[in-house]
């Protein structure tokens, strides 16, 4: 099959979009019950994707004023949801989020040893190293370390996993894959370093073709120098999208699904993002960046980076926020039809500016109903997308070597 896409479902909380939930055919009840799980992991499976991924987030939601109160982010442990999906599925790969910062070695290789085993090797680990400060707390510590020594600290972590995984394969029985696929997502130096030496597959944020094209050149760049094959490492940059049977029709269910978000909850929306109270602001007022820079718990250059460019233009808070949740977290957000979004993944998968994407339905489940029954019909009969699964692990479904014996 000529370049074949490779396709992730990222199904954290009810979907990407902050206003999804109030979507008509979005069931935000469903989150929490066991139906829910296995009818989307079905569907996911169905659609031949290589697998589905959760994040985690070990932080306290309500520290610090912070609390988005009609955010719905419902968000459950994802070893332990991707372990009740295994048990409906047979196929589809399992890549659970778990931290390296709060998290023991020895607590990781088992927890992942067990989803690998009764996944039949479908198991996979989001590596991240967690960067909401209000997670310190409820591990005993006022502040997250800063982020060169949480990715040193990954490294070594990483390593003794890989270590424990090669011990259980000698003493018998082995994992099915010998260790899951190590995944990672971060996009500072640090993490991108980190990747390229330990990474088999990186999801990332790629706002438009360009951005996609030099991430993974300098991923590639990276992995090479590390003495490391960049084909071996799977690119696999977000992807939210909304369709519909006309690019009008399209554009306007997105508009339709920003006007269920009012400017309060935008507001909130960026407050979560920025990690600072903005609710005690007019949103008829310019946007307070000093008070901003003083109370974020975030890298203030970050922060400003986001905030400076817009307040320079006189932009006010609350349209600010409103525009915020129409890119959230960086990612595409494609608006169009069906063949439109298969042709732009073509395009972005033939320039090199991905080996796949990780879709992030805009809600849950309808978003993610739009992009199989829309979508991946066409790349099938492209020949892009898989109609059948080449085996049983994840690690082949992701065209990588079956079994991986050797550490990090
Ligand atoms: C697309 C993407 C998704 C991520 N998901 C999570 C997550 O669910 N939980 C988490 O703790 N960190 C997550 N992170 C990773 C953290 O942001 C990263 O480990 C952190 O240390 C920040 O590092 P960075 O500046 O290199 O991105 C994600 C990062 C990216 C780019």
């Amino acid at each position: 099959m000529s370049k074949q896409i490779h396709l992730w479902a990222f199904l954290q909380g009810i979907g990407f979009f902050p206003t999804g939930w109030r979507h008509p055919r979005a069931t935000p009840e469903g989150v929490f019950s066991m139906d829910y799980y296995a009818r989307v992991a079905k569907m996911v499976e169905d659609a031949r994707f290589d697998a589905i991924v959760f994040g985690d987030q070990l932080q306290s939601r309500g520290a610090g004023g912070r609390t988005p109160a009609r955010l719905a982010m419902p968000t459950l442990d994802p070893v332990s949801l991707l372990m009740a999906m295994a048990a409906v599925t047979e196929h589809v790969g399992l890549v659970a989020t778990v931290s390296t910062t709060y998290n023991t070695p020895e607590m990781l290789a088992e927890r992942f040893a067990a989803m690998d085993r009764i996944s039949g090797g479908r198991a996979g680990w989001n590596i991240v190293t967690t960067a909401h400060p209000d997670t310190a707390p409820n591990f005993g510590e006022a502040e997250l370390p800063p982020k060169d020594q949480r990715y040193r600290h990954a490294v070594d972590v990483v390593a003794k996993a890989c270590e424990l995984w090669a011990a259980m394969d000698k003493a018998g029985p082995a994992l099915p894959q010998g260790r899951p696929v190590l995944v990672q997502a971060g996009q500072s130096p640090e993490g991108r370093d980190f990747a390229a030496r330990t990474a088999e597959a990186i999801f990332c944020p790629a706002a438009n073709i360009d951005a996609g094209i030099d991430f993974r050149n300098d991923m590639r760049h990276r992995i090479a120098a590390v003495g490391r094959n960049p084909d071996g490492v799977r690119v696999m940059p977000g992807l939210s999208c909304v369709l519909g049977g006309t690019e009008e029709e399209a554009r306007a269910n997105h508009a339709a699904i920003l006007d269920m978000g009012d400017v309060p909850l935008a507001i909130e929306y960026l407050s979560e993002s920025l990690c600072c109270d903005l609710t005690p602001f007019d949103p008829d007022a310019a946007i307070p960046v000093d008070a901003i820079l003083a109370n974020t718990l975030l890298p203030k250059a970050d922060v400003a980076k986001s905030v400076q460019p817009a307040a320079e233009k006189g932009t006010k808070l609350g349209d600010f926020a409103a525009n915020f949740m129409r890119h959230p977290r960086g990612h595409n957000v494609f608006i169009g039809t069906g063949e439109q979004m298969a042709d732009m993944m073509i395009e972005w998968r033939d320039s090199g500016a991905c080996d796949g994407f990780t879709l992030q339905p805009s809600y849950m489940p309808g978003g993610l109903e739009d992009f199989v029954e829309q979508v991946v019909p066409v790349l099938q009969q492209r020949g892009r997308l898989r109609r059948e699964y080449p085996g049983s692990t994840l690690r082949e479904t992701l065209g990588l070597s079956a079994r991986m014996r050797e550490a990090a």
